[in-house]
């Protein structure tokens, strides 16, 4: 594999959080590019203090630590960078790309969940959001479920896993190389504004809720609309027949299929 920025691989039997272990790094001053990988986490982040669910040895749970330099509403591209890369990786090691739900899901063939991703950045770090550290956390179903069975109630028709969705059973190490590889040519990315077009433009291609009506659910509102296109920042635009609204991807707790 051709060098990247993610040298520093630390990687864990059990831990917490590997987002929440990167932020801790951050703020004592780690630089860009450290990586936090884990067989096993207790207590896996998902997003608004949701939980991430994995058994032991099953998933690739890892985060990484970036510092990119781009203005502040655009910060979601971190998170597209590496939902992109990963949908990517998933692509090459077992035959078939998966679509991006936004904000931050990535889909099986059959329209389930079969990745997550989280992006923490400490507020305090910068009065404006910019520039600051930011860490990226995404845990991709590799083996688990291997069944449906496998599925507490909770995420039941709800969740997939590589494995569920294709029949290839992914060597999690390869699928993690795979993803460094396809991530580090869009970090650089995210610097210019040419790399972030281009970037909100691959959103826009493999993003399977853009066409979609949706109900976005947001803390004090919700509403309907057909989403029309994100924006050169990674914001959804949704029609709603009254008008267009611009929706960022930190103000929602839900974006759902409609009617
Ligand atoms: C996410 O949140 O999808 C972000 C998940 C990020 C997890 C990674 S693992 C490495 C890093 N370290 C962390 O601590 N976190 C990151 P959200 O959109 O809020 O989705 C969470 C919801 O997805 C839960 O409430 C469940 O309904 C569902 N869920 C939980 N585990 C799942 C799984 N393995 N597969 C599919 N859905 C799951």
């Amino acid at each position: 594999m051709r060098s990247t920025r993610f040298t520093d691989i630390r990687r864990f039997d059990t831990i917490d959080s590997t987002n929440r272990y990167l932020l801790d790094e951050a703020r004592a001053g780690a630089p860009e590019g450290v990586v936090a990988v884990a067989d096993h986490q207790e207590a896996g982040r998902g997003r608004l203090g949701r939980r991430w669910e994995a058994p032991p040895g099953t998933n690739l749970l890892v985060s990484v630590l970036l510092r990119p330099r781009l203005p502040a509403a655009s910060r979601h591209l971190a998170s597209t960078a590496v939902a992109l890369a990963a949908s990517d990786a998933v692509a090459r090691c077992a035959g078939s790309a998966p679509g991006i739900k936004w904000p931050n899901d990535l889909l099986g063939r059959d329209g389930r969940k079969l990745a997550g991703v989280l992006a923490e950045a400490d507020p305090g770090d910068t009065p404006d959001g910019s520039d600051g550290p930011v860490v990226v956390g995404i845990g991709i179903n590799v083996g688990w479920p291997a069944v449906e069975a496998d599925l507490p109630p909770e995420l039941a028709g709800t969740a997939t896993s590589v494995l569920l969705d294709t029949g290839v059973a992914v060597d999690r190490q390869e699928l993690l190389a795979g993803l460094l590889a396809a991530l580090d040519p869009r970090v650089d990315a995210l610097a210019t504004p040419g790399g972030r077009t281009a970037l909100s433009s691959e959103l826009r291609d493999r993003c399977v809720t853009v066409g979609a009506r949706v109900r976005v659910v947001l803390p004090a509102e919700s509403f309907e609309g057909i989403a029309t296109d994100v924006t050169t920042e990674g914001h959804l635009v949704v029609d709603t027949g009254r008008g267009r609204r611009s929706v960022v991807a930190g103000d929602v707790v839900h974006v759902r299929p409609a009617g």
